[in-house]
């Protein structure tokens, strides 16, 4: 069947080659389905324009999603827990990160080193946690993905500089506090629950109060102490001579909430330098999800060796695990 298209509709459509935007493109394909004889004969072009339309529109969208937010720095997660290291310019967070893995990262003494996340592993006894280095808070410029960087973290590390006076360690926190407390993060004790308010993320978070081998230290770090109290843990560290550092692994750790278990085949021995990571109060049933999805389908029951459970003990599905379990699998 032909089209039979008027000349109003050819007149219409010479505008769409010299239309400049996206916007004026979609109005003029408005136009034209406007136009068009609604029959048989102009159905594929009334699709064509429909086409156009809907992905110049989707196109346009996906701009203005940009626009508003920024780009998006998304880090993937990798080992037993993501740990966000958080702290004012020259805090010495990338140096502190070099001294917990090993791995080289840009350090220097002037302001804003590190304008992009970089996630680094660290080693801790058996397991790997990611730390992800991350530009400064301050005052005066945050990066519009910044906050995001924070919010899928499982945690947090504010590294707060001893070394200073003008803005004290006290101030500094405080200030850290308030600007991300403005896009509705709060940051919480490394042991504290998480209140569930809507539209608000709590973080944990540890404080390391670093460059503790400066003239100035010890009086801020009093200072500092005694203005968090009982709020929040406070490590005195320093990045430069390592001092503190296996403790702050050890908290680390402890912050993240989880359980190393060994996953052991009937007959042979486990292998204890390959452990599963599992939330605390995970159970056997968690466990075998983890090891394969089927086994969680087909698990009968599991044999236990470890601190709640004598040898090889029988246990069921629901038997809660401890850290340094090694489960034996039955399916
Ligand atoms: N004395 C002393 N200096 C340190 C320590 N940690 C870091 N520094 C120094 O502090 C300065 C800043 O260190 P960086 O690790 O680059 O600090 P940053 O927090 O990553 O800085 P930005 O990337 O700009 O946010 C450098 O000159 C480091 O040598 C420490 O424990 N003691
Ligand atoms: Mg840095």
């Amino acid at each position: 069947m032909p089209a039979n298209l008027p000349p109003q509709y050819f007149e219409t459509e010479k505008k769409l080659k010299t239309a400049a935007t996206a916007e004026e493109k979609i109005a003029i394909l408005e136009e034209l389905l406007a136009i068009i004889p609604k029959h048989k004969g102009t159905e594929k072009i009334q699709a064509m324009l429909k086409t156009k339309m809907s992905k110049l529109k989707s196109a346009t969208q996906k701009k203005t999603a940009t626009a508003k937010h920024g780009p998006s720095r998304k880090i993937r997660k990798s080992g037993a827990g993501q740990v966000v290291v958080v702290g004012a310019p020259n805090a010495g967070k990338s140096m502190l990160i070099q001294s917990l893995t090993g791995i080289n990262l840009q350090v220097s003494n002037y302001p804003f080193t590190t304008l992009e996340p970089l996630p680094v592993m660290m080693k801790f006894k058996n397991i790997q946690i990611q730390l992800v280095d991350t530009p400064p808070v301050s005052p005066d410029y945050m990066e519009t993905w910044y906050p995001d960087i924070i919010r899928v973290a499982d945690a947090s590390l504010i590294v707060i500089d001893l070394s200073v006076t003008q803005p004290n360690p006290v101030e500094t926190l405080q200030s850290i506090f308030d600007i991300l407390k403005a896009k509705r993060i709060e940051f919480i004790r490394d042991d504290q629950e998480r209140p569930s308010e809507i539209g608000w993320c709590y973080k944990k978070t540890l404080i390391g109060a670093n460059k503790n081998d400066s003239p100035l230290a010890a009086e801020n770090l009093d200072a500092l102490k005694k203005n968090l109290g009982s709020n929040y843990k406070c490590l005195s560290i320093s990045a430069q001579t390592s001092d503190g550092l296996e403790d702050l692994k050890n908290s680390i750790y402890s912050m993240l909430n989880i359980i190393r278990v060994y996953s052991k085949i009937p007959g042979k021995k486990a292998d204890l330098n390959d452990p599963f990571t599992l939330p605390v109060g995970s159970t056997v049933m968690d466990m075998a999800r983890t090891v394969h999805k089927d086994f969680s389908l087909k698990l009968k029951f599991a044999r236990i060796w470890g601190k709640n459970a004598y040898d090889g003990q029988r246990v069921n599905r629901n038997h809660v695990l401890e850290d340094e379990d090694i489960i034996e699998l039955h399916i």
